[in-house]
């Protein structure tokens, strides 16, 4: 999970992350962010380093967890309402050009390779964490709340071996524990992003290739594991009033228009 929070402060207290209202934008109208595609009122951002091709593929990765069926109708309105109104955002740069606006998830073109799911791609996941940081968290906070005391966070200590390390990640978790966080620069509730974000991609038998890659940090690499091991996670993941992402994005979605708003 990456937030880089360096650009002007002032693009944040004009234009927020930038979200699909009327009017100019402050922070893509200077620049800095050159061009943008709405998805169901989420703005996906580009600065102009970035390939349209790249763009469009970010959005339609953002459509396909939104609207799973590709019917054209995001799958979950309160989580789309919780976005708009949060202005959830995910913005595109490229190496040395900076990152994200505060508040929005950035991703850089030289970890988004499109054609390649769930492979090297930072895009998978870090449009996934859009989701659920911007979105479930807010629109389910008890359950889907990614901080201490949700629904989630409890699957999480649980996971952990109980609540180690006074939420921090620690070098050595206990025997039987199967989520094992070791970087110190994530704190809890980027812990609990991540254990979202392994849960729900091996559940999409997206992980189920790289079980010896990933042991380290997350134990349940097949759906088949996730299961029988994690019931909690599973049961809420599986909830269908959530709609909680269940296929693994191709990168080919064309159920509603998505569209180049250059600046
Ligand atoms: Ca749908
Ligand atoms: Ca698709």
């Amino acid at each position: 999970m990456k937030t880089l929070t360096f650009l002007a402060l002032g693009a944040l207290l004009l234009s927020g992350c930038g979200g699909g209202g009327g009017g100019s934008d402050s922070g893509i109208s200077s620049g800095t962010f050159a061009k943008s595609i709405d998805v169901f009122g989420v703005n996906v951002a580009g600065k102009a380093c970035v390939s349209d091709e790249k763009l469009l593929y970010a959005a339609r990765v953002m459509a396909e967890y939104l609207d799973q069926d590709e019917n054209g109708v995001a799958d979950n309105a309160l989580l789309i309402n919780t976005m708009k109104n949060r202005k959830a955002c995910l913005e595109m740069s490229c190496p040395g050009a900076g990152g994200a606006r505060p508040g929005c998830q950035d991703l850089f073109t030289n970890e988004t390779n499109p054609g390649s799911l769930p492979g090297p791609n930072a895009a998978f996941e870090e449009i996934l964490h859009v989701v659920t940081t911007q979105g479930y968290s807010y629109a389910y906070p008890g359950v889907w709340g990614e901080k201490k005391g949700s629904t989630v966070a409890s699957f999480m200590d649980k996971a952990r071996g109980g609540y180690q390390g006074g939420g921090q990640p620690v070098a050595n978790y206990p025997d039987g524990s199967w989520y094992h966080y070791e970087d110190p620069s994530c704190d809890y509730n980027c812990q609990v992003t991540e254990y979202i974000y392994w849960g729900v991609t091996s559940l999409m038998g997206a992980q189920a290739r790289r079980c010896n890659e990933i042991a380290n940090e997350w134990e349940l690499c097949s759906p088949a594991l996730v299961a029988s091991r994690d019931t909690g996670l599973y049961g809420l993941i599986t909830t269908p009033s959530y709609a909680m992402p269940r296929r693994l994005p191709d990168g080919n979605y064309s159920a509603i228009p998505l569209t180049i708003v250059t600046e």
